[in-house]
């Protein structure tokens, strides 16, 4: 039986000192019907990103000649990965924060066919360091997007996510700037079933955060609203928000 692919792919700028560790607890096999590879989409980094991520085992690298921003480095993570012949994707940040071995929790509603789109749900899950400013950005930002879709969820700014083909496939990113909010509210219009799983979450302890308030505010606002003023053509399935409870053996189904 040929195997079915799955991609991890990670947006990256100036990761040379957390990317090798992220690549390397990667697991590489945990489902017998799917192979794993790992995609690096390096933004123009000006460090050692690149020949880190080779060395540490990547068997794919992107690279921008110049930084474009994250949400241009996740839209071409979701084209490499169809052009790859990905059949599932997952994206994780390459700064260590996110756990590469929660990777099959996330994936585990997409393989059985009961979610499209995934996040890994650090306010579902375990949460350690995030200073309290960056805690109610997140709640802000998440209600906001819980009012645009009249569903209730839980960490709208996560940077681990899993994907269907068909979810990558019709993607919609209305920024360069960033992928967070625009891409979930672009694929549950759409109707693609979204499942949050809850996973532990570590703020970095190399490198630094790129966003800065003001640019944030200012630049997701206006991108919000293009997204929710830009008409979508609904998928077959009815959205719902699969919510799952930590206990995987008795999932519960809202719609
Ligand atoms: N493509 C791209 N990725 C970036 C940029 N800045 C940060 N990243 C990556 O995006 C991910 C999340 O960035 P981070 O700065 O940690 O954001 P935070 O976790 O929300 O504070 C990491 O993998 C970074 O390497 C950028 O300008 N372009
Ligand atoms: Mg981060």
């Amino acid at each position: 039986m040929t195997k079915k692919k799955i991609i991890v792919f990670m947006p990256a700028h100036n990761e040379e000192d957390n990317i090798g560790g992220v690549i390397a607890r990667v697991p590489r096999v945990f489902h017998s019907h799917y192979t794993v590879e790992v995609l690096v989409i390096d933004d123009g980094s000006t460090d050692a990103t690149v020949q880190v991520a080779r060395v540490g085992g990547a068997d794919h690298i992107v690279s921008f000649p110049r930084n474009k921003g994250l949400g241009a480095a996740v839209r071409e993570g979701l084209q490499q990965c169809c052009l790859l012949g990905a059949d599932i994707g997952i994206m994780i940040d390459a700064d260590n924060e996110y756990p590469p071995e929660q990777i099959p929790d996330v994936l585990a509603p997409i393989i059985e066919g009961r979610a499209d789109y995934t996040f890994g749900s650090r306010f579902k899950g375990q949460i350690r360091g995030m200073k309290l400013h960056r805690r109610l950005g997140n709640y802000v930002f998440t209600l906001l997007q819980a009012i645009l879709l009249r569903r209730w969820i839980y960490d709208g700014q996560s940077g681990m996510r899993g994907f269907s083909r068909e979810a990558m496939e019709h993607a919609h990113i209305v920024h360069d700037y960033n992928y967070a909010q625009v891409l979930t509210l672009n694929l549950v219009r759409q109707g693609f079933r979204l499942a949050e799983i809850p996973i532990s979450y570590q703020v970095r302890t190399k490198g630094q955060s790129f966003i800065k308030f003001r640019q944030y505010v200012t630049s997701v606002l206006p991108a919000i609203y293009k997204e929710m003023r830009s008409p979508v053509s609904r998928r077959k399935h009815e959205a719902v928000v699969v919510h799952e409870p930590h206990d995987e053996r008795k999932q519960v189904y809202e719609a």
